[in-house]
Order: structure tokens, then sequence, then C-alpha cells
């Protein structure tokens, strides 16, 4: 795979991918993963963080088939703001075979909200992590979650650990489905059981519309990607996290590469090592296939998961 542009801040993408030795199951859908750029058809957005590399749509369509995933779940990252044309691009290019969660705000009409439905979006994310965006008030989110309710699609939010009391009223509220990306971003240096992580547990014991991905351990690692005992046993540190939700919510789960992985300043992930991963946190193939084809595809294609 090619490196399009030399991010600027930030590391590029790994673009030489090792081949899992895990073997995804047959119809896996890798379902957290961006499309950034190209910035030059697709410009990044004026009030964005952080300018990621362009990882445009064949790379990540590439990495797809590389891999041995089936599907592709794109997430609208918020260098692209609400400017959700890069997502549909990719989105009309992939034959069906991805799935979008948009961003929007709160003055898109309902033809446009139909368009981007027909592109295959099925979902919009509220982000609150505060290094990435200045967060609309709840009162338009509240407006946004009653607009796309009648559409069927669910609501993806991302947040950091230590703002889960304070979001709780506003997450337990929301009328649809709604997926939290990776884990709720636990501190994985505290105890699996400690207050912290069973506040999460609590959460999506109590309300059976909330999943979870148990996505990016090379975000929430401390001990990175081969420090304790060699690549078999990746991101050993955050597996316990992950392995605890596919053990108790097995129906509710979904797990993404997070390709091109914006924002990463000390490693780049191998993403064939992150597929690898999967067996610390899902270790029985029912597990696995709950995880990874039938849970993203009752939520994604659910024509054709029947
Ligand atoms: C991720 C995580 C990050 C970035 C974004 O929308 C985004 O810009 O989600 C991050 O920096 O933690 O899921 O890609």
């Amino acid at each position: 795979m090619q490196q399009l542009e030399v991010t600027k801040g930030w590391l590029p993408f790994y673009n030489k991918p090792s081949k899992p030795h895990f073997k995804l199951p047959e119809g896996a859908v890798d379902a957290h993963c961006h499309v950034f750029g190209p910035h030059d058809k697709f410009p990044y957005a004026p009030e964005r963080k952080y300018t990621p590399c362009d990882a445009p749509k064949e790379a990540l369509f590439a990495l797809r088939d590389h891999l041995g995933f089936s599907r592709n779940v794109i997430v609208q990252a918020t260098c692209h703001g609400t400017d959700n044309r890069a997502l549909v691009d990719a989105l009309e290019a992939s034959n069906d075979l991805a799935r979008g969660i948009a961003s929007i705000k709160l003055d898109i009409t309902d033809e446009e909200l139909l368009k981007l439905h027909q592109a295959g979006v099925r979902g919009v994310r509220f982000n609150f992590v505060k290094r990435l965006v200045d967060f609309l008030p709840k009162e338009q989110l509240e407006i946004i979650a009653k607009r796309i309710a009648p559409l069927d699609w669910h609501i993806v939010v991302y947040f950091e650990a230590e703002d889960l009391p304070d979001l709780w009223d506003f997450f337990t509220s929301l009328p649809t489905i709604v997926v939290v990306d990776h884990m709720g971003r636990p501190d994985v240096s505290k105890p699996v059981d400690g207050p912290e992580f069973s506040l999460f547990v609590k959460l999506m014991r109590d309300n059976p519309n909330i999943w979870s991905k148990v996505s990016c351990p090379e975000r929430l690692s401390i001990t990175g990607p081969r420090a304790l005992s060699g690549e078999q046993n990746a991101y050993q540190d955050v597996a316990p996290f992950a392995r605890y939700l596919v053990e108790q919510f097995p129906n509710r789960v979904l797990f993404g590469t997070d390709w091109p992985h914006p924002n990463l300043k000390d490693h780049m992930p191998d993403d064939g090592l992150l597929v690898d991963y999967i067996r610390q946190i899902a270790p029985t193939a029912d597990l696995q296939k709950q995880l990874l084809v039938d849970n993203p595809m009752r939520l994604y294609w659910p024509e054709v998961a029947g």
C-alpha cells in the first residue's frame, strides 16, 4: 500500500501491515475505520483540531482484503467535521460492502438525510472528547437524535471514562441503539473490576440498547504492542477489559481496526497484529462469530443478515 502524504504532526499509517495469523470468520466486518481525504478533493474541516495524513478509500478497501475482512463501517472523524462527502464517496464506491456513521448539524434537511441513508449511512456520531471537538449542546443533540430515530439509525458516542458520570443521564435517555466507541476509553492501569470500569459495565448491564466497540487497544494500551510477552499477546494490558465485555455482552459488541489510527504519536499499529489481538478478547469460535459477523450484520446489514 502506498503512503500518499506525510502527515503533519502525527504518524502516517503503517503501510506494510502483516498478514494476520488469525483467520477471520467468513463475512467479518471491520466496524470502526475512517477515510481521510484525499485533501485536494475532500478538504479537511477548517474547525478541525488535527490534520491527518490522507487515507483514501482505495487504501481502506485494499487493507480490508489484505486482512480478510468482508465489509467496513466507516466512521466520520472530526477532521472532516460535518462535511460527509469523503464518507459518502467511499460508501458509494464500496459496492454495498460499507456502511457509514455520519456527523450532522441541526440544519440538515430531510432530503439530505435521505441521501445519506441511500448512500449507506446508518447512524450519527456524538463526540465528547474535548481534545477533538467543541461539542454541540445536548439540547441540539437531542433534536438530532429524534430526527434520525425514524430512519432506524443509531447513535455512536465517543467520550473519556472520567466523563461518564456527567454523560450518564444523556446517554440513557437516547431513543435509539447507542454504540460506545472504544469501551468508553478506560484507564487500563486501573483494575477491570474497579469502580471506573464497573460503572461502564453497569451502563451496559442496565441499558440493553447500549453496545460497545471493543476496539482501539493501541490507543488505550500503556504496555504497547510487544512489551509483555511478544507479538502473540500484543496490547495485553487492554485485553482483559475487552474480553470481559465480549463474554458478558456477546450480542452487543463490535470490533474495528480504527485504521488509519489518527492522532497516534508513540507508535503506529500494524493492523495485522490488531487482527491477531482478537483471539485474546474473543477466545472461542462462537464469540468470534458474534463479535465479527452476527452483531455488525444485524446492526448494519439487517436485510442481508435476515
Ligand atoms: C478514533 C479516535 C480518535 C479520533 C477521532 O473523530 C476523530 O477525530 O475519532 C482519537 O483521536 O482518539 O476513533 O479515530
